[in-house]
């Protein structure tokens, strides 16, 4: 998703050498789309937005985004009666979308003035939303801090601060929203927020040695941050809202999967191991467990890796048990290599294999319901309407995608609740610009016009399918 030269010449079809086999899924099992605000929105400064951090990034010159910026993207913003009414006649349960902070609070801290016209928006949305039957899931951050105050304080990396200030924004938004949402996320993926924006500098605000910050240890301190302004944010929840709104909170982590490059050398078993461990584990530890960083995470890093203060280790204590299930986002597997056909982008292969593992190892160490927040592809060769609708590829990844959450179900006893296609649309894949096309719903970034894809049909009715075997007497598979 980072880099335009990501993009595969080959034009591979063939998704990989299995079948989908449409196995069933539970009968309560919600599906849904998933977006975020600044990939979907345009509307940069309607209604009284402030500006993002994502505003200045993709307006940087030289640009670090492909030349593009969301100043419109799918103009969501100015349709979501449409967007929403497309959704619904592919029969989707729920709509994972996210909150753009700098509408609610366009200078984001919390002495700063509330922007009723940014609210309205998202309660009408929550509403529309509603009226068709679909449930909102709400992340609240999802990548766009407010300029200000990472101009004021560096945003993340300001941990007492950042935590005030989100803690405030979130309460607003519980105040605001929660009457009607029964299922929030804080952060969406904070090992990306970290590492992208933060080390290699691919994602706003840019941070990476070439431009002079300190990438030994910023990553380190964002991720810190991030940790205990989730853990702030669903212990207030818990405390004032949970019992009269009665939802749920939690956080999505996404992470590849790390196949042992050489299955019989324990030494290559063990870095898979230790690459799950720095990669989800560095969040999911303190977050589900309430526990420190990962001893592996400690011994490399030493100083560089911050330490919970006494108070801090209690609240992620006592923190830990309100997260009500594990996001996840998931693309794809490793193995030191790239394993699989390849998709669209060069960091996505079709490793169903590897989600199914995934799922595992993630219910084995923090039993919790699953929800997968997002999964999706691009297919390669894919542009214009015209090689974008008849969308094989995608269908074919879907497909054994959802058999591998079946197997994990019924082989493995896994619990998995729900699964969210990233994603409704055709979107701003951040410095990639609208190269990579996620979405189910074609969009033509001329005119503005939707198309829904046959992956799109496909979802609709493989879910009805799916859902209908579990009940069947002729179900063998369970
Ligand atoms: C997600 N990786 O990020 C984001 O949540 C979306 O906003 C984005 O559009 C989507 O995936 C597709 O790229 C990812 O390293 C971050 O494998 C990192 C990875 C994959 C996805």
């Amino acid at each position: 998703m980072f880099s335009a030269s990501d993009t595969v010449a080959a034009l591979e079809t063939a998704t990989s050498d299995r079948e989908v086999e449409a196995l069933p899924l539970p009968h309560g099992f919600q599906w849904g789309t998933a977006t975020a605000a600044y990939q979907i929105e345009g509307g940069a400064s309607q209604d009284g937005k402030g500006p993002s951090i994502w505003d200045t990034f993709s307006h940087l010159s030289p640009s670090r985004t492909n030349g593009e910026n969301a100043d419109v993207a799918c103009d969501h913003y100015n349709r979501t009666t449409v967007d929403i009414k497309l959704m619904a006649s592919l029969g989707v349960d729920v709509y994972r979308f996210s909150i753009a902070w700098s509408r609610i609070i366009p200078l984001g801290g919390r002495n700063d003035p509330i922007n009723e016209r940014g609210i309205a928006f998202y309660s009408n949305l929550i509403d529309e939303l509603l009226a068709h039957n679909i449930a909102p899931v709400v992340t609240l951050y999802h990548w766009d801090a407010p300029q200000a105050i990472y101009d004021r304080y560096g945003a993340f990396l300001n941990t007492e601060e950042f935590q005030a200030d989100f803690e405030n924004y979130a309460h607003i938004c519980f105040s605001r929203f929660g009457n009607r949402v029964r299922k929030w996320v804080t952060f969406n993926e904070p090992y990306i927020i970290s590492i992208f924006a933060h080390l290699n500098g691919t994602l706003a605000p840019g941070h990476c040695r070439a431009v002079g910050t300190d990438t030994k240890t910023e990553p380190w301190i964002v991720g810190h941050t991030i940790i205990l302004s989730h853990a702030t944010v669903a212990l207030m929840y818990a405390n004032e809202f949970r019992d009269t709104q009665k939802g749920e909170i939690s956080i999505v982590l996404n992470g590849h999967y790390y196949e042992p490059y050489d299955q019989a050398s324990s030494q290559d078993r063990d870095a898979a191991e230790r690459r799950l461990l720095f990669y989800i584990a560095w969040f999911g530890d303190p977050v589900f467990l309430g526990e420190d960083y990962p001893a592996v995470m400690r011994a490399y890093l030493g100083d560089r890796l911050p330490t919970f203060t006494a108070k801090q280790r209690e609240l992620l204590q006592r923190a830990a048990p309100v997260n009500a299930y594990y996001g996840m986002n998931h693309y794809s597997t490793n193995e030191g290599k790239t394993v699989g056909p390849a998709s669209g982008v060069a960091w996505l292969r079709v490793a169903p294999e590897g989600f199914r593992k995934l799922l595992n190892w993630i219910w084995k160490r923090y039993r919790l319901p699953i929800i997968v927040t997002e999964n999706g592809c691009p297919c390669p060769g894919e542009k214009d309407v015209s090689t974008a609708v008849d969308d094989k590829f995608r269908q074919n990844y879907f497909g054994l995608y959802l058999d591998a959450i079946s197997r994990a179900i019924y082989e493995d006893r896994v619990t998995v609740d729900g699964y969210y296609a990233w994603s409704l649309m055709d979107n701003y894949e951040w410095s990639a610009g609208y190269g990579p096309r996620f979405g189910i719903i074609h969009v033509d970034f001329e005119t503005l016009e939707r198309t829904i894809k046959n992956s799109g049909y496909y979802l609709r009715d493989t879910f009805m399918e799916r859902r209908r075997l579990s009940h069947s007497k002729d179900a063998t598979y369970i």
